[in-house]
């Protein structure tokens, strides 16, 4: 499928303004993709369909887990989790995306998961970094993001945990998973 295609399937799913979000994680996406070696026609692709699923009805996306023996954790948490993985299986179904590696990075940009591939990590930091973006520390992401993958995914996992954590909000295990396990194999 090429850019045009995709972007137009998206723009009937989100709203102007998540549209533009999703533009700006299309060019965050391709320009990381090109820096660390991932695929940038993948890149490109994954980042445009991203949050295909984030205005969807919580019913419909509550049946979706259910049904399709998602992790049921997932109902317990917030339901700003659920567009990741829901969006994974509908992008698959409604727009035809097979490649288990754009699924893949669909599926886990918002948690992250541990041993997560170049291009996961790609999408998730675009995701937090696009041009669009202006919460606190942000900028410092952008400039790590020059640098080092790692340390740039570590900064923005951190930042979304700690944002978390002063709102009194419980923090999805896979979310702590993927940082701690940023952590641990980080070299020294
Ligand atoms: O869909 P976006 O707004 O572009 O970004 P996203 O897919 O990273 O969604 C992040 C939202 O999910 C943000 O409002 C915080 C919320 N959230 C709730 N629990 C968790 C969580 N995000 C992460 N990464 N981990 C959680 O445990
Ligand atoms: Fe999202
Ligand atoms: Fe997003």
């Amino acid at each position: 499928m090429n850019r045009e295609n995709a972007l137009q399937i998206v723009k009937t799913q989100l709203t102007e303004h998540r549209y533009q979000h999703t533009l700006g994680v299309m060019e965050s996406a391709i320009e990381l993709a090109k820096q660390y070696g991932a695929d940038p026609k993948k890149a490109e692709l994954a980042a445009i369909f991203h949050d295909y699923a984030k205005f969807r009805p919580k019913k419909e996306m509550q049946q979706i887990i259910i049904d399709q023996g998602m992790n049921p954790l997932l109902l317990q948490y917030n339901s700003e989790l659920w567009h990741a993985p829901v969006g994974a299986y509908l992008v698959e179904k409604e727009a035809g995306i097979t490649d288990s590696e754009i699924l893949n990075a669909v599926r886990f940009h918002t948690s992250g998961r541990p041993e997560m591939t170049l291009l996961e990590k790609v999408i998730y930091l675009a995701d937090y970094i696009e041009p669009g973006r202006h919460f606190p520390g942000v900028e410092e992401v952008r400039e790590l993001a020059k640098i080092s993958l790692t340390d740039a995914l570590i900064a923005s996992m951190k930042n979304t945990i700690v944002f978390l954590l002063k709102k009194n909000q419980p923090v999805f295990p896979d979310t702590i998973d993927t940082y701690n396990h940023l952590i641990l194999t980080k070299e020294k």
